[in-house]
């Protein structure tokens, strides 16, 4: 066991069917504690830092559309940022939000019961790091080290 910090972030189909409360819920039921929280309105210099590792892919441009909000007409680019502290947390909650594609995901996970239902692997609900090398990365890109919980 582990003690690990992971960054969520609540995807703009999450935002707009407004289950950012039981997204949040699922994930402190693991156990997990929250050690940061905050709304941001982005831009796309930002997106670009965060989807590095997409860096590349056919897809990286819609990605970063999507997540600014262009596909659900939010009335600015906010987005919501938490970082979950606690054992394996990474792993936890990787396993509780399913799958990438959620067509694919288990139908006990959050991808499986919020993701878009016809195949469309963009809206998935939520953003979760990785790995540990990618939390530290993203945590520190969304995060200044005041504003987490010691
Ligand atoms: P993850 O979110 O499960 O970690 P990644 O492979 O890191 O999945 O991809 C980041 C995001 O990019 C996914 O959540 C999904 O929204 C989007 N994505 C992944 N693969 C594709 C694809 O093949 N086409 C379009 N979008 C994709
Ligand atoms: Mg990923």
């Amino acid at each position: 066991m582990r003690m690990e910090q992971t960054l969520i972030l609540m995807k703009p189909d999450t935002i707009q069917k407004r289950l950012i409360g039981i997204v949040l819920s699922r994930f402190e039921s693991l156990g997990l504690d929250i050690v940061a929280a905050k709304a941001v309105v982005t831009n796309r210099a930002l997106w670009e830092q965060h989807y590095a590792n997409l860096k590349g892919t056919p897809f990286v441009d819609s990605v970063i559309d999507f997540m600014m909000g262009n596909f659900n007409n939010l009335p600015d680019h906010r987005m919501y940022a938490f970082v979950l502290r606690g054992e394996n947390a990474i792993s936890k909650v990787r396993t509780v939000l399913g799958a990438t594609n959620p067509e694919k995901a288990e139908p006990w996970t959050l991808r499986g019961q919020f993701g878009c239902i016809k195949n469309d692997v963009m809206q998935n609900a939520v953003h979760a790091s990785g790995n540990a090398e990618d939390a530290a990365r993203e945590i520190a890109l969304w995060f200044k080290p005041e504003e987490i919980l010691p």
